[in-house]
């Protein structure tokens, strides 16, 4: 998608500190932090928002899901972590193509902001 800066950052066009990368998804650094780890996983496909799935992505959104203990086993999170999903207006999503915030490293608090 011409736009899209996760798309430029999964095709290199926009650099990024990258801590796990397949054929199929990249993880790397969040860029505001909100806690003393905070990576995205993205899939290298451009989709809109979990809003935006079709049957099409099960596999892909399966494959994320297994992936997540391995990158949260690599950066250190043996105590526990959020996985995050913003999707729409109200769920305050600002990037528009599909990422999930993998928080650790604090003690994370409930119900969210
Ligand atoms: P959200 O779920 O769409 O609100 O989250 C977007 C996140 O992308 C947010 O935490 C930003 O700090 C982060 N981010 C980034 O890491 N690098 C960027 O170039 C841009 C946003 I734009």
């Amino acid at each position: 998608m011409g736009d899209c800066i996760f798309c430029k950052i999964a095709q290199k066009e926009i650099p990024s500190s990258a801590v796990y990368e397949d054929d199929r998804i990249l993880c790397f650094h969040d860029l505001e932090p909100q806690a003393p780890v905070h990576v995205l996983i993205i899939p290298k496909k451009h989709i809109e928002s979990l809003d935006a799935v079709t049957d099409e992505d099960r596999d892909l959104l399966g494959y994320i899901m297994t992936k997540v203990k391995d990158i949260a086993q690599e950066l250190g999170l043996e105590n526990g972590y959020r996985l995050v999903n913003n999707c729409g207006e109200d769920g305050f999503q600002t990037v528009k193509h599909l990422h999930f915030h993998l928080l650790g490293k604090r003690k994370m608090t409930w119900p969210p902001g």
